[in-house]
C-alpha cells in the first residue's frame, strides 16, 4: 500500500479540501499533517481555533487514515519520517512565494523516487465565503485584541510594521516574502506618532489629536487582521490617559505604548537636541496603574517605554524606571535609543533579564538597524518594531515622481516605475 501525504493549514474544511481528499485516496492510504499554530501563524494567517479542534475535525473526516502534527511549513521532518510515495497538494503553489514550499517537498521526494500531485485548486463562491468568514473573524475586536498575547506565547520575536492608513495596512497584512528557501511575514502593526503625523503634514508634538488618531486605527481596522500596537506618546494627562485606554481596548487595539515624557514632547530621534522633560517615576508609574485600573478585558497590553537612554540619563537610571514601571504594572517595557551601536540596547535588555525573565522587552531598531531580529531575541527582546520604514520609503519615491512629472512635462518617464493599475486593484479587497 502506497502513503500520501497532505498538509491542512486550515480552519474550516471546504469543498476543495474534500476534493483533495478524494483524489488522494485514488493512490493510497492517506496522512494529514495538521500545521502548527506557530507554523501557520509564519506562513498564512492566525488560526481562529486551537490546534488540538483542527486536530480533531480533521480525524473525524472519512477518508482519513492517520493525522500527525506538521510542526513546520518546510516539510523536511514529516517527509524523512513518513517516507510517502506521493505528497498531494492544491495547485496554488506552483507560483507566488508558497512555490518555495513546493521546490523544498521536491527536491526532498527526488532522494527516493517520490512524486507530487497538484490537484486543481478550487476557486468558487463557497470556498471564497469560508475564507471571507475566517478574516472576518479575526478582525472582530475581541479576536484581534487578544492576539498580541497570543503571538508573544508563540513566536520567538514579533515583528510590527508601521502602518498609518489602509494601504498601508494592507502592506503589513498581506506582504508574504520567500527568502533562501524560508517564508516570512509581519506579525503586527504599529500605528506611529510620528508616521501618522507625517502623512497629514504635521509634527511628531502630540499635536494630532486623539480623535485623528482613531480615526486612522478605524481606517487600519476596517482593511486588516493583525493585531495593533498603539503609539500614545507621553498618554497625555493621567485623567485623559484612562479614557484612551478604554478607547482603544474597545477598538481591538492590542496595546499602547507610553512614554516617560512630560509636557512638549518632541519625537526622540531629536535626542538631546531639543528641549525635552523626563516624567518622574512617581508620576509615570500612577499614570500606568491608572489605566491598568481602567481597562475591561485581560488582552489589553499598557507598555512603558523609557527614555532614559534617549535623553542621556544613563542605564542605571534606565533600569531603575524599567522595574518600577512593572511594579506599577506595565505589561511591558519599550527600551529605545537613537545610537547606531545596539551596545547600550544589549546592555539593557542582558541588565534587564538578570531580575526579570518574564516581562517582554520591546524595541524599536530605527538607528541601532544592523542588528537582526535574531540578535535581539538572543539578548530577551520580544517585539521588534520597524516603526517609520514605509513612510521613509514611500516619501522619496513620491518626491522623485513628482519632479519627474515637472522635468518632462508628462508621465511617461516614471511609468516604469509605477505599480500597475492592476496590481493596485488586487491589492484592494472587494466584498
Ligand atoms: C514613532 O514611531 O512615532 C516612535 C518611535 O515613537 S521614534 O520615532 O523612534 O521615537
Ligand atoms: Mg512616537
Amino acid at each position: 500500500m502506497k502513503t500520501v501525504y497532505s498538509c491542512f493549514t486550515t480552519d474550516v474544511i471546504h469543498e476543495g479540501h474534500l476534493n483533495i481528499i478524494n483524489q488522494a485516496k485514488k493512490y493510497g492510504r492517506l496522512v494529514i499533517g495538521v500545521l502548527s499554530d506557530e507554523a501557520m501563524v509564519k506562513f498564512d494567517r492566525f488560526p481562529t481555533v486551537s490546534f488540538d479542534e483542527r486536530f480533531e475535525m480533521i480525524k473525524n473526516l472519512e477518508g482519513v487514515d492517520e493525522v500527525i502534527c506538521q510542526s513546520d511549513i518546510m516539510y523536511n521532518d514529516v517527509i524523512s519520517k513518513y517516507k510517502p510515495d506521493y505528497v498531494i497538494h492544491g495547485d496554488n503553489w506552483l507560483s507566488g512565494p508558497t512555490k518555495a514550499i513546493r521546490n523544498n517537498v521536491e527536491s526532498l521526494l527526488s532522494t527516493y523516487g517520490g512524486e507530487i500531485i497538484d490537484v486543481p485548486y478550487t476557486f468558487n463562491e463557497n470556498v471564497k465565503h469560508v475564507d471571507d468568514k475566517i478574516r472576518e473573524k479575526l478582525m472582530m475586536p475581541e479576536f484581534r485584541r487578544k492576539r498580541l498575547k497570543q503571538l508573544l506565547n508563540i513566536r520567538p520575536v514579533v515583528k510590527a510594521l508601521e502602518v498609518h492608513s489602509g494601504l498601508t495596512g494592507l502592506i503589513a497584512e498581506k506582504t508574504v516574502v520567500e527568502h533562501e528557501g524560508r517564508l516570512d511575514q509581519f506579525d503586527a502593526m504599529w500605528i506611529s506618532s510620528l508616521c501618522d503625523s507625517t502623512a497629514k503634514g504635521k509634527p511628531d508634538i502630540e499635536l494630532v489629536d486623539m480623535t485623528s488618531r482613531f480615526r486612522t486605527i478605524e481606517d487600519v481596522t476596517e482593511v486588516t487582521t493583525k493585531p495593533i500596537i498603539f503609539d500614545g506618546d507621553t498618554g497625555g494627562l493621567t485623567e485623559h490617559f484612562v479614557y484612551t485606554v478604554r478607547s482603544l481596548e474597545r477598538m481591538g487595539v492590542s496595546a499602547v505604548i507610553i512614554e516617560d515624557k512630560t509636557g512638549l514632547k518632541k519625537n526622540s530621534l531629536f535626542g538631546t537636541e531639543v528641549a525635552q522633560t523626563q516624567d518622574s517615576i512617581e508620576n509615570f508609574s500612577n499614570k500606568i496603574r491608572a489605566g491598568k485600573k481602567v481597562q475591561l478585558t485581560d488582552d489589553f497590553m499598557i507598555i512603558a517605554r523609557i527614555e532614559s537612554l534617549i535623553l542621556e540619563r544613563g542605564m542605571e537610571d534606565a533600569l531603575t524606571r524599567a522595574h518600577a514601571f512593572v511594579e506599577a504594572g506595565a505589561d511591558a517595557i519599550m527600551i529605545h535609543s537613537r545610537k547606531k551601536d545596539p551596545a547600550e540596547i544589549l546592555e539593557f535588555c542582558d541588565k534587564f533579564r538578570l531580575d526579570n525573565k518574564e516581562t517582554p522587552i520591546v524595541v524599536v531598531p530605527s538607528s541601532f538597524n544592523t542588528i537582526t531580529e535574531e540578535e535581539l531575541a538572543m539578548h530577551g527582546v520580544n517585539i521588534v518594531i520597524y516603526a517609520n520604514q514605509l513612510t521613509r520609503s514611500a516619501f522619496p519615491a513620491m518626491e522623485e515622481t513628482a519632479k519627474d512629472i515637472l522635468r518632462y512635462h508628462r508621465a511617461k518617464e516614471v511609468d516604469d516605475r509605477l505599480m500597475p493599475i492592476k496590481d493596485i486593484i488586487s491589492l484592494i479587497d472587494t466584498l
